[in-house]
């Protein structure tokens, strides 16, 4: 399955109306580490690496001609220690954290999010709250090919503006830390293109 998933803002209200007739599904805490090297050799790449209750995660740009990129947030998610290692070019070694380490990699953004999660008809809603003062909604739908991944784009665009969303391009949470906490890095990534 292919996930099709834009962010939002939430203004006063918009959440109320967003859940009407939504059932509640979950509430997690995500401890998340994001991690790039001294020369950001990753995140001007738009390659994101992390941590996330343990378990590394790296996400890549899909480069998907079926929906613009941006709007969709779309990226290629790796998931076992092995793929990003090679992805990464990393020599095999006992932890995938240690061989980070040795590889210069360090902890850039350190995020903790509360996420609730809910369904309303074919849409996924996460509401996540950041613990640094941020707080955004992501509407996603599932598919199964790629060639669906444009339609399902316009049915979310439609549905959040039926609940009155503003679908203005909203920063994501790792964004903003870095844009809050992180200026140098923040401008590398202007300077690439990647915000
Ligand atoms: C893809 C990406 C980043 C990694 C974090 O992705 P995000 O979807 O924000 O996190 P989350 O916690 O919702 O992941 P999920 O639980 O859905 O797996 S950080 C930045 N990007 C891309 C990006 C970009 N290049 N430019 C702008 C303005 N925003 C986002």
């Amino acid at each position: 399955m292919i996930e099709v998933e834009k962010k939002f803002r939430l203004l006063p209200g918009d959440e109320e109306r967003l859940l009407v007739g939504a059932t509640f599904l979950k509430e997690v805490t995500q401890r998340d580490l994001y991690f790039d090297r001294a020369d950001f050799l990753l995140t001007t790449k738009d390659w994101w690496l992390r941590d996330r209750n343990g378990v590394f995660e790296l996400k890549i740009p899909m480069n998907n001609a079926a929906v613009d990129q941006r709007q969709a947030d779309q990226y290629r998610e790796l998931d076992t220690d092995e793929a990003i290692r090679s992805a990464l070019g990393l020599p095999p070694g006992s932890s995938i954290r240690a061989t980070l380490e040795q590889s210069g990699f360090t902890v850039f953004a350190p995020i903790v999010t509360q996420r609730r999660k809910y369904q309303r008809e074919a849409f996924i809603i996460d509401l996540d709250v950041m613990d640094f003062g941020y707080q955004i909604a992501e509407i996603e739908l599932l598919v199964e090919k790629e060639t669906e991944m444009k339609a399902a784009m316009e049915a979310i665009l439609l549905f959040a503006r039926q609940q009155q969303l503003t679908t203005a391009p909203v920063r994501g949470k790792v964004i903003e830390y870095i844009q809050r906490f992180r200026p140098e890095h923040f401008s590398r990534l202007v300077q690439a293109g990647v915000v």
